[in-house]
């Protein structure tokens, strides 16, 4: 049995994604960061960052229990152990983890930076807000030109890379983005957003209102 400890947040939707693109039975737990429980001794034990996700495997390696914790690490473990969503080819394989990776240092950690500080009112924090918002929209560009030369981020199929990518973009609202500056980004992002299993991946933790599903379209401010 695989359980996942996750909230409602980017991270924590690449991992309840994969899941339901895969189609495996598996337990949520809530842990609801707002309220600091990612700092109970029993969750640390699961994770000693203190950050969703987190997910345990009864059957891991060898039959072995495995608890893991990085939303990288626990995509590409997922994607071994099914064989799906990862490729097999030398070339394809690290052009995933690549794209993957690309993720993992960028695109989480700057956008999360940039809700952070665009979320603050102080003033003197003027220069963070601006320096995150400018490397976000080099992020968007990144992508977007991506994009313009393949189907998805890794190559012509869809995979982990983007599985873990696309929760980021779908708070895009946080980012002050003219969608029109991204048009090879937009058509990647309503593709992956009409695959069922994306918003069924979305809606986890269902916890109090669930976001209605619907995007707007965004001219930045
Ligand atoms: N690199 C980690 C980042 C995880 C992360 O930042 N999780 C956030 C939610 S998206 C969290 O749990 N924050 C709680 C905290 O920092 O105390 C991963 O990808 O798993």
């Amino acid at each position: 049995m695989i359980d996942l400890y996750t909230w409602q947040t980017p991270n924590g939707f690449k991992v309840s994604i994969l899941l339901e693109e895969l189609g495996w039975d598996y337990r949520v737990h809530e842990i609801d960061i707002g309220k600091d429980e990612q700092f109970d001794p029993a969750f640390l034990k699961l994770c000693p960052n203190n950050k969703i996700p987190a997910l345990t495997d009864s059957e891991g390696p060898d039959g072995a229990p495995i608890a893991l914790f990085e939303s990288g690490a626990i995509l590409i473990y997922l994607a071994n152990k099914a064989g799906r969503f990862i490729s097999s080819d030398p070339i394809r394989h690290i052009e995933e983890i690549q794209w993957l990776m690309f993720q993992m240092a960028n695109v989480g950690p700057m956008f999360g930076q940039t809700y952070h500080f665009r979320s603050k009112l102080e003033p003197e924090i003027a220069y963070a807000r601006a320096r995150y918002l400018r490397e976000t929209h080099r992020l968007y560009a990144v992508m977007n030109s991506r994009l313009e030369a393949s189907e998805y981020l890794a190559g012509p199929d869809y995979g982990v890379a983007d599985i873990a990518t696309w929760p980021w973009v779908s708070r895009f609202e946080w980012h002050a983005i003219a969608w029109p500056d991204y048009p090879h980004l937009r058509r990647w992002f309503d593709k992956i957003w009409a695959r069922p299993a994306v918003k069924r991946g979305r809606a986890v933790p269902r916890v109090g209102a669930i976001w209605a599903g619907a995007f707007p379209e965004q001219s930045g401010d």
